[in-house]
């Protein structure tokens, strides 16, 4: 269980959400005599660390003695910043009781050191208490060096995606919508491929809250010519690279574009969570199309397994959301399963085995 003065630091840290992007969610409550006097948080990418944030709201005399709950590891470098655990040392704090290691190369532990040999009592939390869901993505990339990829599907109950092959079908409602729109702002990244490029023409946007800092748009394909008359190549200011499997005979039409970029390459599950790697991206939202899917699950890189579940069944000759032909038996095992209602639909969301 978590001290309700470190529940109050996460309370602060959630305050941050996808405007941190590739920065963590961190927050920080100071308490002095049983009393909080002050609270803060990490705002914004590029803005004071949470450390920092708390500290400013108090005056020096006050804080001397005191106690900091933060989330996570005060960092220990010049970044954008200056480093916090020297900060929180010369402010005169007493203790710091720290939920998590910062699992980045450039702190890993150098903050909770610094502090210790400057005088100040440190102590980290057990791992096993769930602080770490705070930031599961950042801490993912860090530890694994690649993206957490999340598979998102609206299904059917048979586990279709269209009720005719090619054709794009409504299946999920309003309610799922929203939701999917909130699931989408968590994300760095979303995925699809080319049949869905072609079928559901989607703008793959989070269009329900404005974020700074919106998930890149990937579709994988054979060419880029395709997707020239596509939404996801119009000029809405959010970034799209088209992963193509051969060069197009021009890519012209897409020059244009500033928001969209071509690559060639030899894509694979493997390739395209490189490639977010390389770019910083922590999180993959992949969202179909039935093939690509199944080369995802059967790669065995899917951390996270969320449908959207519509009670009706569209029966033969229709696409599943996972193309079987694909997947060898029993590939991978999914647990931890979560399901509620959202509206008409079934929200059914899981963890790969292990992760
Ligand atoms: C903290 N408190 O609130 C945050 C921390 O680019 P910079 O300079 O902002 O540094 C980003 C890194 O600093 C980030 O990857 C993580 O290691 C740490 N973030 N640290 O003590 C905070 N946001
Ligand atoms: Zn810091």
């Amino acid at each position: 269980m978590l001290s309700a003065y470190m529940q109050l630091a996460v309370q602060q840290a959630l305050r941050g959400g996808p405007a941190t992007y590739q920065n963590p969610q961190v927050g920080a409550v100071l308490v002095k005599d049983h009393r909080v006097i002050s609270q803060g948080y990490h705002h914004q990418f590029g803005g004071d660390h949470a450390e920092v944030d708390c500290l400013k709201r108090v005056s020096p005399a006050e804080v001397r003695c005191a106690t900091l709950y933060v989330t996570l590891e005060p960092c220990s470098h010049f970044g954008k910043t200056p480093p916090c655990c020297r900060r929180v040392a010369t402010a005169g704090v007493k203790r710091v009781v720290i939920g998590q290691l910062d699992p980045h190369p450039i702190v890993a532990g150098r903050g909770r050191d610094y502090l210790k040999a400057h005088g100040v009592a440190v102590r980290v939390l057990d791992p096993s208490i769930a602080i770490e869901d705070l930031n599961r993505h950042y801490n993912w990339f860090y530890r694994h060096q690649r993206p957490w990829i999340t598979l998102k599907t609206a299904q059917t109950l048979d586990g279709k995606i269209n009720a005719v092959n090619g054709e794009r079908s409504l299946i999920s409602g309003s309610a799922s919508y929203a939701d999917s729109q909130r699931l989408r702002a968590q994300f760095h990244a979303i995925l699809i491929g080319e049949r869905t490029l072609v079928t559901d023409d989607p703008q793959l946007t989070v269009r329900l809250q404005a974020l700074r800092y919106p998930p890149v748009r990937l579709v994988l394909l054979n060419t880029s010519t395709v997707a020239v008359n596509k939404r996801v190549t119009k000029a809405d200011g959010v970034a799209t690279w088209l992963l193509c499997r051969r060069p197009a005979d021009t890519d012209a039409p897409l020059d244009q574009r500033p928001n969209v970029h071509v690559v060639v390459g030899d894509w694979t599950p493997a390739t395209v969570a490189a490639f977010c790697q390389r770019h910083g991206w922590q999180s993959l939202l992949v969202e179909g199309g039935s093939h690509v899917q199944a080369h995802f699950v059967q790669a065995g890189l899917v951390e996270e397994w969320c449908s959207y579940l519509s009670p009706q069944l569209f029966g033969g000759g229709s696409l599943p959301a996972v193309h079987d032909d694909q997947l060898k038996s029993a590939p991978v095992q999914f647990d931890r399963p979560t399901v509620r209602v959202s509206g008409q639909d079934i929200r059914l969301q899981a963890y790969r085995t292990g992760v």
